[in-house]
């Protein structure tokens, strides 16, 4: 590692030394950035870096809730709201047992250099918690979700602080949360996206993070003269980046075999088309299912308990579930077995080490931060329509998601074309990112 990263990783890792998510985030952007601060004089003595690794602000507080039996649960709440130097705080809510303020904070600081690639104006900040929503009834999500926004409303609001969702937060969610927020405010504004489309809503916002991150995954094909056509594809994950990530890889002619969930993966080795990914849909979005039970309606597939999909042969590989889901040797396999592209659907599912054998192999690989914007880049036209009161078609919306996926891999090229043409896009992500909120920072000054 480099000597400068080094020292400075060494100052965050006294004052965070108990969240390896969070310091394996700001490592990743760190490496990059920071001899770009040292080639560039106007972010010399300013210590932009060690300002954007402090929260500006962090809230925890306590859920009480009773359960279906009457019996009263204690979860924990929090709100991350990491910078707001370009625009309001904005993010998602994630629901899970795993959640904790390294998760946060790294989820937060991700959000941030995202934000900032858009082109819209939005700070950075996540939250969320511990309540884990599965086997849970409909009314105990909606008195979760309440007792949640009885205390989170103080403080975001739609020029402050902008929440949406995230693992385990989704359109039912969003709902119970925003009934709870306009009745102790006593107002109607966009201040959650995600909203439904008859209550402030913008078209393509639930396709948004899937659809952008194939998108990207086609910029980056299209560069090589390449497409997603007849690509084999392997996909993690059966939650909402991975439905619309598959859905829109099967809409240009790529051939999906596996999704996942937490308990193991599935691979069909036929394709899941158009009308067994409704399927998959319906089964999590409305039964609330298992991605094992998809083998039950189509017996030429297979369910592999407890493993990931990254062992199966593939073109191109999309990780949309969670962090820290593919690691070195899954890696080493995916390269091994000819994978020419992986794009991060989720935040942060690959490990350091691992997108080192990306790089090394020279594939296509493409970061949460760039591919995955797509969501929050929705949320900011959802942002626009609210302030706007007026609402965009499904075409409208869909043009400027494609255009805003374009810039973003143009960003990335430009700050991350080497010299033998390869694209580091980690690399052009986390710079270009940081640009935007540094120079933004200098402008108003030490606050
Ligand atoms: P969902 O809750 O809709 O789906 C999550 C999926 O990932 C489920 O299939 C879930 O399986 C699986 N999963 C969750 N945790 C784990 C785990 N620890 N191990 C294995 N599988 C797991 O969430 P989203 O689809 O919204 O989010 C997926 C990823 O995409 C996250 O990293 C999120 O931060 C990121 N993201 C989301 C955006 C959005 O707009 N929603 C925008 C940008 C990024 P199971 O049901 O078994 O838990
Ligand atoms: O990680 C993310 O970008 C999201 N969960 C979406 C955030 C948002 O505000 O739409």
């Amino acid at each position: 590692m480099d000597k400068r990263v080094q020292e400075f990783m060494e100052t965050v890792k006294v004052r965070n030394s108990h969240e390896p998510e969070f310091l394996q985030a700001v490592q990743e952007v760190a490496e990059t950035v920071i001899p770009y601060i040292y080639e560039h004089d106007i972010y010399a003595g300013k210590n932009i870096l060690s300002r954007i690794v402090e929260p500006e602000r962090l809230i925890s507080f306590r859920v009480c809730w009773v359960d279906d039996d009457g019996v009263i649960q204690i979860n924990r709440g929090y709100r991350v709201q990491m910078n707001s130097a370009i625009g309001p705080y904005k993010g998602g809510l994630r629901f899970h047992p795993t959640v904790n303020q390294s998760v946060l904070k790294f989820l937060a600081f991700e959000q941030v250099f995202k934000n900032s690639l858009t082109t819209l104006p939005m700070g950075g900040g996540k939250g969320g918690s511990d309540f884990d929503p599965k086997g849970k009834s409909d009314d105990e999500i909606m008195r979760f979700c309440h007792a949640f926004m009885s205390e989170l409303f103080r403080h975001i609001g739609h020029d402050t602080d902008v929440p949406a969702g995230d693992i385990g937060v989704g359109a039912r969610e969003v709902g119970y949360l925003f009934g709870m927020y306009k009745k102790l405010r006593n107002e109607f504004t966009g201040v959650l996206t995600g909203k439904g489309l008859s209550w402030g809503g913008s078209q393509i916002r639930p396709e948004a993070t899937g659809y952008g991150a194939v998108y990207f995954a086609d910029s980056m094909l299209k560069r090589k003269g390449d497409e997603i056509k007849n690509k084999i594809i392997l996909i993690s994950g059966s939650g909402n980046v991975a439905e619309y990530a598959a859905e829109k890889c099967i809409q240009l002619g790529g051939k999906v075999v596996t999704m996942s969930d937490s308990s193991g993966y599935i691979y069909d080795k036929d394709g899941i088309n158009q009308e067994k990914l409704d399927f998959i849909k319906d089964l999590k979005n409305v039964k609330r299912g298992r991605i094992s039970e998809y083998v039950k309606e189509y017996p030429s597939a297979v369910f592999h308990q407890g493993k990931t999909p990254w062992s199966e042969k593939c073109d191109m590989a999309f990780p949309c579930a969670t962090q820290n889901e593919l690691h070195k040797e899954d890696a080493e396999t995916l390269v091994k077995n000819g994978c020419i592209c992986v794009t991060e659907g989720a935040n942060m599912p690959s490990t350091i080490e691992a997108v080192t054998v990306f790089h090394k192999a020279k594939i296509l690989f493409a970061p949460g931060k760039a591919s995955n914007a797509g969501g929050v880049a929705t949320s900011g036209l959802e942002m626009t329509q609210n302030a706007l009161r007026y609402k965009w078609t499904r075409m409208e919306v869909d043009e400027k998601l494609k255009d805003i996926m374009k810039d973003i891999h143009a960003s990335c090229e430009q700050y991350g074309a080497e010299d033998d043409g390869f694209v580091n896009y980690v690399k052009g992500a986390n710079i270009a990112g940081f640009v935007k909120v540094a120079d933004a920072m200098l402008a108003q000054g030490v606050i």
